[in-house]
C-alpha cells in the first residue's frame, strides 16, 4: 500500500488540499514525514515544471500518484459536460496536455469534479453521452502513453452525476470505456452517497484504481465520525493494494493535518 497526500500551489480553509505553496517544498515535507506519494492538485498543467518534479522525486525518493484538474471546475466552472463547445476544447486540450505530463511524472490523472452538473431542467441522456464522448477521447490518449484516468464518485451536492461507485462502473460497462479508466472512491463521498461501507468497493468490479481518504466532515481521518474501520475490512477483503491519498481540509493547519493523516495510515494499514 502506498500512502499519498493532496498538495496544490494555494490552498484555503474550503478546500481538501492539505499542502500548499512549493511543489518541490512540499514533496520534500511529506517525504520526510513517510508518504510515498503526493496528488498535484492544479488547474493549467503549464504550472507543472516537469523537469524540476522529476528531480524532486528522485532526490526525495517519493512519487506523484495523480494529477488533481478539480480545480478547472471550481475556480472557472470548466467542465466535460460544458454546452460550449469552446469549453469542451479548453479542458480537452487542457487534459491532453496533462495527460503528457503524466506520463513523464508516472502518473495518473483525476477525472472528479470536471464531471460538472447537467442543468436541471435538461433531458439528462445527452450529457451522458458527452461525458462518455470525452473521457474516451483522453482515455485513448493516455493508453498509448500508458496513462491512468481515475473517474471519480463524487457526492451529489457538487456533481449530479456518477455519485455511487455503482454510478461509475454502470456508465464505465455502458459505454464501454477502455481498460485505463479506473475508479476512485473517496471516503467523504462514500458517507454520503454509499448504502454500505463495507460492501461499496466490490460494485466497482475490477475497476478499483484509487482511493481517497477524509473524514465526514472533510477533516482528516479521526476527525469525525466516518466509520474507517470497515473500510478498512472492505479495502483487504477487495485486495486492494493501491494508493490510499489524504484529500482533505488543511484544518486546523497543514502539518497538524498531515502528521495525524500519516500516524492513521502507518496505525490502519
Ligand atoms: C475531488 O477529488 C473531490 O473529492 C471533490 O470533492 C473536490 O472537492
Ligand atoms: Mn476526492
Amino acid at each position: 500500500m502506498k500512502y499519498g497526500i493532496a498538495i496544490g500551489k494555494e490552498i484555503s480553509p474550503a478546500a481538501p488540499l492539505v499542502l500548499g505553496g512549493d511543489f518541490v517544498e512540499s514533496m520534500k515535507y511529506a517525504a520526510g514525514l513517510g508518504f510515498n506519494a503526493v496528488e498535484i492538485h492544479v488547474p493549467k498543467p503549464d504550472m507543472l515544471d516537469t523537469d524540476a518534479l522529476i528531480s524532486a522525486c528522485r532526490k526525495f525518493n517519493i512519487g506523484i500518484s495523480t494529477i488533481g484538474t478539480g480545480g478547472m471546475y471550481g475556480g472557472e466552472g470548466l467542465s466535460l459536460i460544458a454546452d460550449s463547445e469552446n469549453i469542451i476544447s479548453e479542458v480537452l486540450a487542457r487534459l491532453h496536455s496533462f495527460v503528457h505530463k503524466a506520463a513523464l511524472l508516472g502518473s495518473a490523472v483525476t477525472i472528479g469534479s470536471i464531471k460538472g452538473n447537467i442543468p436541471r431542467n435538461k433531458n439528462r441522456k445527452p450529457y451522458f453521452n458527452r461525458l462518455a464522448a470525452n473521457v474516451r477521447i483522453i482515455a485513448d490518449y493516455a493508453a498509448t502513453k500508458n496513462v491512468t484516468i481515475l473517474l471519480e464518485a463524487t457526492n451529489r451536492l457538487e456533481n449530479n452525476l456518477l455519485n455511487s461507485a455503482r454510478d461509475v462502473h454502470d456508465f464505465i460497462q455502458e459505454y464501454q470505456l477502455p481498460a485505463n479508466v479506473l475508479i476512485l472512491v473517496d471516503a467523504f463521498h462514500i458517507n454520503i452517497e454509499e448504502a454500505s461501507i463495507e460492501n461499496c468497493l466490490k460494485d466497482t468490479g475490477d475497476r478499483l484504481g484509487y482511493i481517497h481518504f477524509a473524514d465526514n466532515t472533510r477533516r482528516y481521518p479521526g476527525a469525525g465520525c466516518f466509520r474507517f474501520n470497515l473500510l478498512a475490512k472492505a479495502i483487504r477483503e477487495y485486495g486492494y493494494d493501491g494508493v490510499l491519498s489524504i484529500e482533505c481540509l488543511p484544518l486546523p493547519d497543514s502539518k497538524t493535518v498531515a502528521e495525524a493523516s500519516i500516524k492513521f495510515f502507518k496505525e490502519t494499514y
